[in-house]
């Protein structure tokens, strides 16, 4: 068996309403998708990745047309040279060069997927997972007044979502975190994250969020500043969980160990791939660290992807797997990724589980390389 990157696609889906982090503002999204063919015994079967970079490197350093020329100058040739790749090689052969995280999972997701379909094997089965659902949380974005966030997270509730993360920042943080409290109640799961907005002289301020019972704070510091998390989990009753500092199985280790990270968030893109992520997610397992599966605004190749890596038992807390029409008015697969009694069905269809509406996905396509 050999596999080969046949294409890289850009698409551009608008979104449903404005998301707003500390970072900016986001109305639409270029998205990356990789289309890879892998050939047994003379018959080739085709698999998608998606690569959750953003439009501008304001989450991590990777964006769309950085991930685009490093896979295309740099990545693919590389995989180009080797005899028989497999999708469990993929990160092996990227691993000498530096970097690029989100480009060498989308590399690896299309081989794994395009390995499986052929093998007409699921991702939730060779993962092994026994739950068929899982449950759906929603993040929602800085919105200009708590009036209007309040009609936004009533509207999530409304939806079935079963756990509600507002994205905070300096100046939209205690004021909107106690009014979504006492909107929704104690029993309501809550959780924020600041995408590294604040700084170690936050200290105090950020003390004052545990008066909400919080489930966890995300990212509150810069992402290499894992000593300011320790201090402020030693400071603070709540859960402080990272997820842009979280780039390699070291990381987490270290993190872990001083006690910076008492809640992972894993995103595969972040981490180099689903295999990766397996990995990390097996080592807080053995750690006593629960974790939970994030969200990168994917279209319902990723979805179907995060939701049956989210049926890992490890996966104790609710991840942001939402649904599709969350951020999409359309998906560019078949069945989009839906909410039910406020869980998400684990795909079961050969590779990662998705179709895609292949007419659709023409219309919405802005360019494409064929490799
Ligand atoms: O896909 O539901 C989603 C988005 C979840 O808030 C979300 N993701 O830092 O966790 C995070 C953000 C990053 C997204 S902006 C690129
Ligand atoms: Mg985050």
């Amino acid at each position: 068996m050999t596999a080969v990157i046949r294409e890289l696609r850009e698409i551009r889906l608008p979104l449903v309403s404005p998301f707003q982090t500390s970072f900016g503002v986001q109305t639409s999204r270029r998205i990356l998708l990789v289309r890879a063919e892998v050939d047994v015994d003379g018959v080739t079967t085709e698999g998608w990745g998606e690569c959750v970079a953003g439009d501008e490197p304001t989450y991590s350093a990777e964006y769309v047309d950085g991930a685009a020329l490093v896979m295309r100058t740099v990545l693919i040739p590389r995989l180009a040279d080797v005899v028989d790749l497999t999708a469990a090689d993929v990160a092996t052969v990227l691993e000498p060069v530096r970097g690029h995280p989100m480009a060498k999972a989308a590399l690896e997701m299309a081989v794994l997927d395009a390995e499986l379909r052929s093998a007409g094997q699921s991702f939730a089965g060779l993962l092994g997972v026994t739950r068929d659902r899982i449950p759906s949380g929603v993040s929602v974005g800085i919105h200009e007044s708590v009036a209007a966030l309040e009609r936004a997270v009533a509207g999530y509730l409304e939806d079935g979502y079963v756990r509600i993360k507002l994205k905070i920042e300096p100046g939209w943080d205690l004021e909107p975190v106690g009014a979504i409290r006492r909107l929704i109640g104690p029993g309501v799961p809550l959780q924020v994250d600041a995408n590294t907005a604040y700084t170690r002289d936050d200290t105090e301020h950020l003390r004052r969020l545990d008066e909400f019972d919080l489930l966890l704070i995300e990212q509150p510091l810069p992402e290499d500043d894992l000593l300011g998390h320790a201090a402020l989990a030693r400071a603070a009753t709540t859960p402080i969980c990272l997820d842009e500092s979280l780039v390699s199985l070291t990381s987490v280790s270290d993190a872990i160990e001083i006690g910076a990270c008492e809640v992972a968030n894993i995103k595969p893109g972040r981490v180099g791939g689903y295999l990766a992520a397996v990995a990390i997610h097996d080592l807080c397992r053995q750690r006593g660290v629960p974790v939970w599966c994030g969200g990168m605004l994917e279209t319902g190749i990723g979805r179907a992807a995060n939701a049956a890596l989210a049926a890992l038992d490890g996966f104790t807390m609710t991840g942001d797997i939402s649904a599709s029409r969350r951020f999409y008015a359309r998906d560019i697969v078949t069945a989009p990724i839906d909410v039910v009694d406020g869980h998400v069905a684990v795909p079961v269809g050969p590779g990662f589980g998705f179709e895609l509406d292949l007419a659709f996905l023409d219309e919405v396509t802005t360019a494409r390389i064929e490799v």
